[in-house]
């Protein structure tokens, strides 16, 4: 069927390994891929962290069909559509209390250039206009545009692309294998690490800074679990100096840790929050800001005609994406899929941590419905054996995800345990292989 590789261009991706020896997936269904020659492969990742209600859910397919036949677009500039008001208070309804303003883009990077856009805007429109500088951590992922690699902290991600914004500091990453390694959800050691940001503000001053962005949980470096008391901290330190708290949700955001958000599983409430991913089950390609309501109204100020923010994309509120979004956090209220995670947790841990004292296995961290497997790396191959393990796990018929030499999980929310036993058993054969 596909003819000639050549002309896509692959995101994220060797491509020319790829081409050599192509994965081609051609449908999808609850738990499952099937490949072009027809092969099941369960899906260890939730796609790519996004489909938290398993794939082919009907509910979505036809109201994405229902709003395509009835409306295919509608300018979101001065204009709008009911089914955005809707999505956006539904949204907030499962939100931390008080973050209850929803501004719409298309993807995780988008809603990471619209939070820091908006934690500038904010501190200049309250007269604090010299607040501009942006703190982000060490090994953090905030996507792709140039705000989200500033902020952002994966070397490979940044490296080829000049000075990125001015005016960005990072604190440390958490990850601390010594005192932690092998934890069961969040480990014991490290809330001192949330320290580097007071080092950071005695550098700069606080009156210099906007916000700090942070991902709960760091997904895409590997999965890295918050040290108790961590976030706590964080946000303490931000009350104390008048900084704005992100917290990008790209990927823990609808369900994943087992409660809606993961600032509801730390218990942490952040003043702006990124979305994207679970918000459509990954069915149509959608974003959100989160804010609490005094950022929001601190902005609404002014003669009324007046455009109070001046941002926006041309897909933002998308009638397909809002359709698609009403129907997943249907699917996800009436199969109590936000808090699912947090019932299957116990037995997903102990499965995955079973594969502790396999050869290579360095460490094993878990929260909610994600995982990650650290391996050791191949001598001076760096990457190597967590790629053959995901191409050997392929083989075998499960998707699993890597970054560096580990191996992240992040199954759908539906998932069973008979799936967690199939997925478990083949990782751990694949690892076993890789010794
Ligand atoms: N923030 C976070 C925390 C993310 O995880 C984004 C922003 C960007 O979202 P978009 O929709 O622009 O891709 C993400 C996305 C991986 C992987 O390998 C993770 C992501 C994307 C691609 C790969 O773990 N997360
Ligand atoms: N580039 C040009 C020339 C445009 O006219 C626009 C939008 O009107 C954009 C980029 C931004 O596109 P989007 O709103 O889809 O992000």
């Amino acid at each position: 069927m596909t003819t000639d590789l050549d002309a896509y261009w692959m995101p994220f991706t060797s491509n020319r390994q790829f081409k050599k020896a192509p994965r081609l997936f051609t449908k999808a269904q609850g738990m499952h891929f099937w490949t072009d020659d027809g092969r099941q492969e369960l899906d260890g990742i939730a796609g790519l962290w996004c489909v938290n209600a398993g794939h082919g859910r009907t509910k979505i397919t036809e109201a994405i069909q229902r709003q395509a036949a009835e409306m295919d677009f509608c300018p979101p500039f001065q204009m709008a559509h009911p089914k955005a008001f809707e999505l956006a208070q539904k949204v907030a309804a499962i939100a931390p209390a008080g973050m209850n303003r929803v501004f719409f883009t298309n993807s995780g990077s988008e809603s990471v250039e619209t939070a820091l856009k908006m934690a500038i805007a904010y501190h200049r429109v309250r007269g604090e206009g010299q607040r501009t500088r942006l703190i982000g951590r060490e090994r953090g992922y905030h996507g792709v545009n140039f705000g989200g690699i500033s902020v952002g902290g994966i070397v490979a991600n940044r490296k080829m692309f000049g000075t990125m914004l001015g005016g960005v500091d990072h604190i440390r990453h958490t990850h601390d294998p010594a005192r932690n390694a092998f934890s069961v959800g969040q480990p014991p050691f490290g809330a001192e690490f949330a320290d580097d940001l007071e080092k950071v503000i005695a550098l700069h001053d606080a009156s210099t800074i906007a916000a700090v962005i942070v991902e709960p949980v760091a997904g895409s470096t590997g999965v890295l679990i918050p040290p108790q008391g961590y976030l706590q901290r964080l946000r303490e330190i931000c009350d104390k100096h008048g900084i704005l708290l992100i917290f990008d949700e790209v990927i823990t955001g609808f369900g994943r840790t087992g409660q809606p958000f993961a600032a509801q599983t730390f218990g942490v409430t952040p003043d702006l929050m990124t979305v994207a991913k679970g918000l459509t089950n990954g069915a149509v390609p959608m974003g959100a800001v989160l804010a609490r309501q005094q950022i929001h109204d601190t902005f609404m100020t002014g003669p009324e005609h007046l455009i109070e923010f001046f941002h926006g994309y041309t897909y933002s509120a998308h009638p397909l994406a809002c359709a698609a979004g009403l129907a997943t956090l249907e699917t996800y209220a009436e199969e109590g899929l936000l808090t699912r995670a947090g019932e299957m947790a116990g037995y997903f841990a102990d499965a995955l941590h079973s594969l502790k004292g396999l050869p290579g296995v360095i460490d094993v961290r878990n929260i909610g419905l994600v995982g990650g497997v650290e391996l050791t790396p191949v001598a001076g191959q760096p990457t190597k054996r967590a790629f053959d393990v995901f191409l050997d796990c392929y083989d075998k018929g499960a998707l699993v995800r890597t970054t560096g030499d580990i191996i992240a999980l992040s199954p759908p929310l539906i998932i069973e345990r008979s799936h967690i036993d199939q997925l478990i058993d083949i990782l751990g054969g694949a690892i076993r292989r890789s010794a």
